[in-house]
């Protein structure tokens, strides 16, 4: 990435506040530095402390981590507790009436619902998901937009032990059909339509063609919640509306307790192969990760008003919004729109309404309302900011100051938060009062989390060096398999070449002469469009898809605001088009894979040629094809390619 100079001569460091500092949770360097200290002292009663401490047991537990399945770890694994049961009915004693969520629509409409009105609707929902059949362990996958009724189906399949599939509204129904068959989904709860920018978005309709599909008898029931009132179809046998689903059924549901290791979720990822990762979280585990992050990195307190603008299709909807939030008993925005309708100071005006203190976005968000307006922050009063957070990919340092300036006029310390969906919460990132701050690094890691960079054997590196980012013990928040595919689990993080026991991340990163984390991006197929995961190999599957392709390989390229786009070169089956005709297919193209996987994925570009460049085994040389995209002059030896001419067609983009 261009922005990777800028970052590594970065040298400007923000230490917190004297005014922050003071009132933090884990207040100064030292009280940091102890918590580590604590963890690699007792690292078992470090974790088993805190698990004591923040989760409400209904049974507790005795032992707190169990390695002898390596690396299929469990931890806390003879307590019983229930995820929503922590998020709900533990507030209800002295915060019934405290707001849980604050709903903006998409037309600014607000709805807000305290803490004992969300537990009478979960509650109300979860008795009428059991009277729908659904029961402890049954997969559910919810297809729904930003709404509370989002949180409301996450968490009522939490109170009754059933586990949730959450597919992001931007998927295409083809992806859908994938997830419910790979979770083999007894229900599907999604909406008839949600609304984005002033558009409906079709949800429904996508269930309907997902299941067409063939392949999905073990969906029973599909329940809709009514948010547009549009036009959808019905199957009478097999749909069923969310608000009559729950007419006549109870506001109280006792809780299933479930084990610690029961699997709360599963969120399928992309990966370096064509087929998503159903990556499956542990109830008790995640929930932890969750409470402590919010607690350390987002120095959450009672009367904070926390607003995380992730999707809940996306791992950070997951902890910033479906449940760390809650578990902490705190207030939260739920954002249905888009941060550009009606216009560029969207955010800006709910961080003025609602008085929004603390705020976790993405870098891509930030790059493009800079590009939309970067005086219009000051047209708002942002004065209720406390905290500023940041997610999903490497932030720009000249993003990072805009941000801090603009956003937080100086007085509130950035979290740049690195994680994944993987490790279920914050890994490396600063406890505001007490880590200095550095724009473009996610600078130290949480306390107890062993995070290191090692070279491709696993040993040590030579200090300053680049490397591979690895987690050297088992943490808590973990994702504990892949659902269905154990060895896949086993080979992709905890690959032999390391020992079998080192959690690989993925990504490469560097620490400085402070031992701070940066960064550098993806070691392996995946491509981080405007913050979400895209394997290449997904896309090239879909392209290939298509009776007219050939042959596709799919490569990243720097963008300003996006981080990387997508660019695609394909050989089609019949003569490589120019002019016209190669613009006739390239909107083809990109249609079909807005179709295949969803739009996120459509490719930014496409490049034709009678053939890719191999090596004479038959590889796709990737490395010239990222050098190309990027417009790079071709300095490495071609001579062992098979097909050397094919690379001046390559290099010619469809205007
Ligand atoms: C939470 C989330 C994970 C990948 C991860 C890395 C990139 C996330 C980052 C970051 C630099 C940060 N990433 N946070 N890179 N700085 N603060 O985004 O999960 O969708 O699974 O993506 O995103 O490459 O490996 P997920």
């Amino acid at each position: 990435m261009a922005t990777i100079d800028t970052i590594l001569s970065e040298t400007r460091v923000f230490a917190p506040s004297e005014a922050f500092r003071k009132q933090a949770t884990v207040s100064g360097m030292d009280a940091y530095k102890a918590l580590c200290a604590k963890a690699e002292s007792d690292y078992e009663g470090f974790w088993g402390a805190l698990a004591k401490e923040h989760i409400s047991w209904h049974k507790p537990f005795s032992n707190v981590l169990d390695e002898t399945k390596a690396p299929f770890y469990r931890w806390f694994y003879d307590g019983e507790m229930n995820v929503s049961y922590n998020c709900l009915d533990r507030h209800l004693a002295d915060k019934s009436n405290k707001t849980a969520l604050i709903f903006e629509a998409d037309d600014g409409k607000v709805t807000k619902v305290t803490y004992q009105d969300l537990y009478h609707r979960v509650c109300q929902f979860a008795n009428a998901l059991k009277a729908q059949g659904v029961a402890k362990g049954d997969r559910v996958i919810i297809y729904m937009p930003m709404s509370i009724e989002a949180v409301v189906a996450m968490q009522a399949c939490a109170r009754i032990g059933g586990i949730h599939s959450v597919v992001f509204g931007g998927f295409s129904a083809k992806s859908l059909h994938e997830r419910i068959i790979d979770a083999g989904a007894k229900l599907v709860i999604t909406a008839d339509e949600g609304m984005r920018g002033g558009k409906a978005v079709a949800l429904k309709s996508a269930v309907d063609d997902a299941i067409g599909m063939g392949g999905c008898d073990c969906v029973e029931k599909v329940v809709v919640y009514k948010r547009t009132g549009g036009n959808v179809h019905w199957d009478a046998q097999r749909d069923q509306w969310w608000h009559e689903a729950i007419i006549g059924q109870a506001d109280t549901c006792e809780p299933v307790w479930v084990n610690a290791e029961d699997p709360l979720f599963i969120l399928y990822t992309s990966g370096s192969t064509g087929k998503p990762k159903g990556v499956q979280h542990s109830s008790a585990g995640f929930l932890l990760g969750a409470i402590l992050s919010m607690k350390w990195v987002f120095d959450h307190k009672a009367d904070d008003v926390y607003w995380c603008t992730a999707d809940v299709g996306w791992i950070t909807g997951h902890t910033y919004v479906a449940y760390g939030p809650l578990a902490m008993g705190g207030t939260e925005v739920i954002f249905e729109g888009v941060p550009t309708y009606p216009d560029a100071g969207r955010f800006w005006k709910l961080i003025q309404d609602h008085k929004v203190t603390t705020f976790y976005t993405a870098p891509t968000a930030i790059r493009s309302l800079i590009k939309l307006g970067s005086d219009l922050p000051k047209q708002y009063d942002l004065s209720s900011l406390r905290l500023l957070g940041t997610v999903g990919e490497p932030i720009n340092p000249e993003a990072w100051m805009w941000y801090y300036e603009t956003v937080g006029q100086g007085h509130c310390p950035i979290v740049d938060t690195w994680w994944q969906t993987e490790t279920g919460s914050n890994m490396i990132a600063p406890l505001p009062g007490a880590v200095p701050t550095k724009p473009g690094s996610c600078t130290l890691p949480l306390p107890g989390i062993i995070a290191d960079i090692v070279d491709e054997q696993g040993g040590p590196i030579e200090k300053g060096q680049g490397g591979i980012l690895v987690i050297k013990r088992p943490f808590p928040s973990q994702l504990r398999t892949l659902w269905g595919d154990p060895e896949r689990y086993k080979n992709t993080y905890f690959p032999a070449e390391l020992g079998g026991k080192m959690y690989l991340a993925g990504d490469s990163a560097h620490r400085d002469k402070d031992g701070y984390f940066w960064i550098m991006g993806r070691i392996d197929d995946v491509l981080n469009v405007s913050g979400h995961r895209l394997g290449t190999m997904e896309i090239e599957s879909a392209l290939v898809a298509n009776p007219l392709v050939a042959e596709a390989a799919v490569v990243g390229k720097p963008h300003d605001i996006k981080g990387e786009s997508v660019v695609a070169f394909v050989v089609l089956k019949g003569q490589r088009p120019t002019g016209d005709a190669a613009r006739e297919v390239v909107a083809q193209l990109r249609e079909w894979v807005g179709k295949e996987i969803g739009p996120i994925a459509k490719p930014d570009e496409i490049r034709f040629g009678d053939n890719l460049p191999k090596t004479r085994s038959g590889k796709i040389m990737r490395r010239l094809l990222r050098s190309i995209a990027k417009g790079e002059e071709i300095t490495s030896d071609t001579s062992t390619l098979e097909n050397p001419a094919i690379l001046e067609q390559l290099k010619e983009t469809v205007k």
